[in-house]
């Protein structure tokens, strides 16, 4: 059971370095979009997805697959890839599209995160669609836990932190102890500020007015809802897939 005095938050990829994960399990969060996005496609039965840190990486990685079975997906500033199959509203990632499909994603910062945390025991990754599967999945072994918000080029993000502090507030049954770092305190004490009105806090947040008018209304609404999914996305040899499945 991972514990909560051993537990860190980290508010963007630029805030921590490789080594910072050594021996750590690492739960990769990106409400907007990319986590969100990855766990739906999963729950609709994606085969596997391949994160990336860059353009031609994904564009490298297709070129070695037979074209019926993978699709390029991802965004840059928020809209879909020049030559992409998808974009990265989790809306897009349905049944129809995605299922037996390996996918290989690109994004701003999510993948980034993913990718920069190679060295961590264990990668989950979390949102809030799929939070009761990470809270299990951070039940299963003692390893000291840190929670990585992707944030947005290397700023903190309200709806990650809000992620972040919401496993925390499971974890301790709203009690939290105070032998905790500081970045669990500043979690958990802005979940608690805003946990009645997740909704209405993530569609002000500075994120969801950068996505107005690049994407779908329905975003929003949908990475807000709380367990929709049993899907724990999982690290094995930089390829991701449902632990759960
Ligand atoms: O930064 C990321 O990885 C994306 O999730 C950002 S966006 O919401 O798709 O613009």
């Amino acid at each position: 059971m991972a514990r909560l005095e051993y537990m860190d938050v980290y508010f963007s990829v630029q805030a921590f370095q490789e080594e910072d994960l050594r021996g750590k399990s690492a739960v990769i969060i990106d409400v907007l979009r990319a986590a969100s996005s990855m766990v739906t496609a999963l729950n609709n039965g994606a085969r596997k997805i391949i994160p990336v840190g860059a353009m031609e990486d994904a564009v490298r990685i297709a070129q070695t697959m037979d074209a019926k079975d993978y699709l390029l997906c991802g965004e840059q500033n928020g809209n879909t890839i020049e030559g992409f199959h998808l974009g990265n509203s989790p809306l897009e990632y349905t049944k129809e599209v995605v299922a037996d499909k390996t996918l290989i994603i690109n994004t701003t910062n999510g993948t980034k995160a993913i990718k920069k945390a190679s060295l961590a025991n264990k990668i989950y990754v979390g949102c809030f669609l799929n939070q009761q599967s990470i809270l299990e999945g951070l039940k299963e072994h003692d390893d000291d836990v840190v929670l990585i918000c992707s944030g947005w080029q290397g700023k903190m993000s309200l709806e990650d932190t809000l992620f972040a502090g919401s496993v925390i507030y499971e974890m301790c049954e709203g009690k939290l102890p105070e032998n905790t770092k500081d970045g669990v305190k500043i979690a958990f004490s802005l979940y608690e500020k805003y946990k009645e009105n997740l909704e209405q806090s993530i569609g002000t947040s500075d994120h969801a007015i950068r996505l107005k008018e690049l994407v779908p209304d329905g975003d929003i609404p949908f990475v807000c809802q709380k367990n929709k999914f049993d899907v724990l996305p999982t690290m094995k040899d930089g390829i991701l897939i449902n632990f759960n499945g």
